[in-house]
């Protein structure tokens, strides 16, 4: 993959990552156009004499340059804080499943079907199969249901750990003794990648997330397939 394209944002898949993308494309609007317009100013004082003899305050202009600020903090920050509530928002879930953290690797819990439980280890490189991800792969992947809205509790059994997927802009601490709790929906079909985001321990870079998102029909009957 071409270096540039690995600096920018995955492809949101989730309503949550879309607004944060939007909301960083804007913010990167603004300050460009601040960026430049200090640019010129600082090239223009170094190129030209802007100064007059008599020139002691002009109040005119210190007004100016002090209410266009406000504005422009201003439209950063309303859309920033309707973000940072539109990630916190508890809509009605209709799926619940816990994830704890472990050193060095994830546990899932789907409470709602036979107390279904699972482990989730990194697959290690000299197992992967041509096409596989190397330190994304995991054993046992997580599967969610396309299209519905999901509460994951987080939780850690023994340090701190962060559970995140980028792609679906989820990322939330799984603090020990503390159920952290995160709402998303997934509004497409894929695999999602995400890995550990706090520093745990010496295989902190080896345990990695895996979500598998399927279509109901396909969730049902991967559950029925389960031998629990
Ligand atoms: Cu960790």
């Amino acid at each position: 993959m071409l270096t540039w394209f690995m600096l920018n944002f995955q492809d949101a898949s989730s309503a949550v990552m879309e607004q944060l993308i939007f909301f960083h494309d804007f913010a990167m609007i603004v300050i460009i156009f601040i960026w430049a317009l200090v640019g010129v100013n600082l090239l223009f004082i170094c190129y030209f004499q802007f100064t007059y003899r008599f020139f002691n305050q002009e109040q005119t202009v210190e007004t100016i340059w002090t209410v266009v600020p406000i504005f422009i903090l201003l439209a950063i920050a309303l859309p920033s804080l309707r973000v940072l509530y539109f990630l916190d928002d508890s809509f009605d879930s209709y799926l619940t499943m816990k994830v704890m953290g472990h050193q060095w690797y994830w546990s899932y819990e789907y409470p709602y079907f036979k107390n279904l439980s699972f482990d989730s280890y990194m697959i290690p490189t000299k197992d992967l199969m041509t096409g596989e991800f190397r330190l994304l792969e995991t054993d046992n992947s997580l599967v969610i249901p396309v299209s519905m809205q999901v509460r994951m509790i987080v939780s850690a059994g023994d340090v701190i750990h962060a559970w995140a997927v980028p792609s679906l802009g989820l990322k939330v601490d799984a603090v020990p003794g503390r159920l952290n709790q995160i709402n998303f929906m997934v509004n497409r079909c894929g695999i999602f990648y995400g890995q550990c985001s706090e520093i745990c321990g010496s295989n902190h870079s080896f345990m990695p997330i895996k979500l598998e998102v399927v279509p109901m029909s396909y969730f049902i009957s991967w559950l029925g397939n389960l031998e629990l």
